[in-house]
């Protein structure tokens, strides 16, 4: 396994809408590994394939605690099929946006199907943490970043500050 370079904000990478996985092989075990580790050495609780520039759909996410034995979860072609109405607030973050965090309201619960790495047919119903980071890693699928849920006096400003900072330095594709 290894760890990848993150993309960062605002590389247009980030706004590419994710293709179904069709193959439940080897290089999709591969991917989902390296995933894992990234997401670990970040650290984050989530990670979409995107972050790391492959443009399929499938997601990562950990919720345990550091005291808590890892609990890693693979979400394969993952669909929202039911939303509550109840909604519920968490202050997010973004391992593509480095350092900045905002309060992001969502549906409080979301019924999520989904496959396994087997390409088996999965189902969760999910509410707290795991609804708001599942909704999270679902938008990234389709380009979308949690920044684009706040106002957009504050969206504009984090991107701005974004564009800056990637003056300063070089593409981190580059920098392998
Ligand atoms: O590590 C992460 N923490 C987080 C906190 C609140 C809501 C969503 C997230 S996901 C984020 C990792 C990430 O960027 N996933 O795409
Ligand atoms: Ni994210």
């Amino acid at each position: 396994m290894s760890i990848k370079p993150l993309i960062i904000l605002p590389d247009p990478v980030l706004r590419l809408v994710s293709k179904p996985v069709e193959r439940f092989d080897a290089p999709l075990r591969k991917l989902s590994g390296d995933m894992l580790e990234t997401m670990y050495d970040a650290p984050g609780i989530g990670l979409a394939a995107i972050q790391v520039g492959e443009p399929l759909r499938m997601l990562v996410i950990d919720l345990a605690k550091e005291d808590e034995p890892k609990a890693p979860q693979v979400f394969i072609n993952p669909q929202i099929v039911e939303r509550s109405d109840e909604r519920s607030v968490y202050e997010e973050g973004c391992l593509s946006i480095p350092d900045y965090y905002a309060e992001v309201e969502r549906p409080a619960t979301v019924r999520v199907k989904y496959l396994d790495l087997d390409g088996k047919p999965r189902e969760v119903t999910a509410e707290g943490l795991l609804a708001t980071c599942l909704q999270h890693e679902i938008d990234h699928l389709d380009g979308v970043l949690f920044i684009d849920h706040i106002s957009r006096l504050k969206r504009d400003m984090v991107v701005r500050k974004f564009r800056k900072l990637a003056k300063d330095r070089p593409p981190s594709r580059m920098a392998v």
